[in-house]
């Protein structure tokens, strides 16, 4: 069997190829070229459209990351080719330290403490209890389930919301919002979730509220909620992803005193993992079966 690996950074490509060919026995792993021999599947992040045209034979593409509203939006990836994506692979537990790290700072105080440090100013600030920080997770997949979980263990109020607890009227979302003191997103961008947080959701948020997005940054109307930012609706964001990545420079969001923001890093694939649960899938796909696959089968509909 042969399988082919695009990778954007060297390094990621190599180690890849190495764990998905210890963990494939027998199987031929290699970069994928514009010359590559036929290949039965492929894996990759950022991949170069033109592998799609040149490798028409594929039987399944494993996407490397989470998120796969880039291929969706592909033209080049045949609408027949399977599509596969991680399920967690790691990357759950990272989330829920970077979402619960950033909200137990703000409970905290840290930035108002770290203020007050730069003016040599010894006061102590009330804190609230936390009862009043309800956490609202939007996006209930693997990811979002993990972090739910991280806050109830850490005993914060959850409420969650999915597009699926919207379709089928499980959840109101204006109560949903109405509730969340932080509101986490954590759900994939779909045609029906770009741009559902706009200036109606974020003025539905309590006044004081914060955003954390580890999601994708078309989720959020990033007009809107600068503008709610400054009118002080949002005492602040924590935000890993962004409409337009890198963030260009000279963004408002680079330099806002309530923005805190990282560079789409909340949560990386470790590839051991992610390889061990590709290498399971084809193994299964290969006995035909793919009904207890260990990754998700797109659905290019839903669009997730
Ligand atoms: C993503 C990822 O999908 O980093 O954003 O895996």
């Amino acid at each position: 069997m042969r399988i082919l690996v695009s990778h954007p950074e060297p390094r990621a490509l190599t180690d890849w190829c190495e764990a998905l060919a210890q963990t494939l026995d027998g199987a031929q792993v290699e970069p994928w070229r514009a010359d590559s021999a036929p290949a039965d599947y492929a894996v990759g992040w950022a991949v170069p459209t033109a592998l799609f045209p040149l490798q028409p034979q594929l039987r399944g593409f494993f996407c490397a990351g989470a998120g796969v509203d880039d291929l969706l939006a592909s033209t080049a990836v045949p609408a027949a080719l399977p599509l596969y994506r991680l399920r967690d692979a790691g990357m759950a537990q990272q989330m829920a330290d970077y979402c619960s790290a950033a909200v137990l700072r703000a409970v905290t105080r840290q930035d108002a403490y770290a203020a007050q440090q730069a003016r040599g100013e010894w006061r102590e600030l009330p804190l609230e209890a936390r009862e009043h920080w309800t956490v609202g997770v939007f996006g209930l997949g693997a990811l979002g389930n993990a972090v739910a979980e991280r806050f109830r263990l850490l005993q914060f109020p959850v409420v969650g919301c999915s597009r699926q607890r919207l379709d089928t009227g499980a959840v109101d979302f204006n109560a949903f919002l109405q509730a969340s003191r932080v509101l986490v997103l954590v759900a994939p961008l779909t045609p029906r979730t770009r741009g559902i947080i706009d200036a109606a959701a974020l003025a539905r948020l309590p006044r004081g509220a914060w955003l954390i997005n580890v999601g994708r940054g078309a989720l959020v109307d990033e007009a809107a909620l600068r503008a709610a930012l400054d009118s002080g609706q949002l005492a602040g964001a924590v935000l890993d992803v962004f409409a337009r990545e890198p963030l260009p420079a000279g963004h408002p969001f680079w330099c806002h005193p309530r923005v805190r923001l990282t560079p789409h890093a909340a949560a990386y694939t470790l590839i051991g993992p992610a390889a061990v649960q590709i290498a399971a899938a084809i193994a299964c796909l290969e006995r035909g079966g793919d009904g207890a696959l260990p990754v998700d089968r797109v659905d290019r509909v839903r669009g997730y």
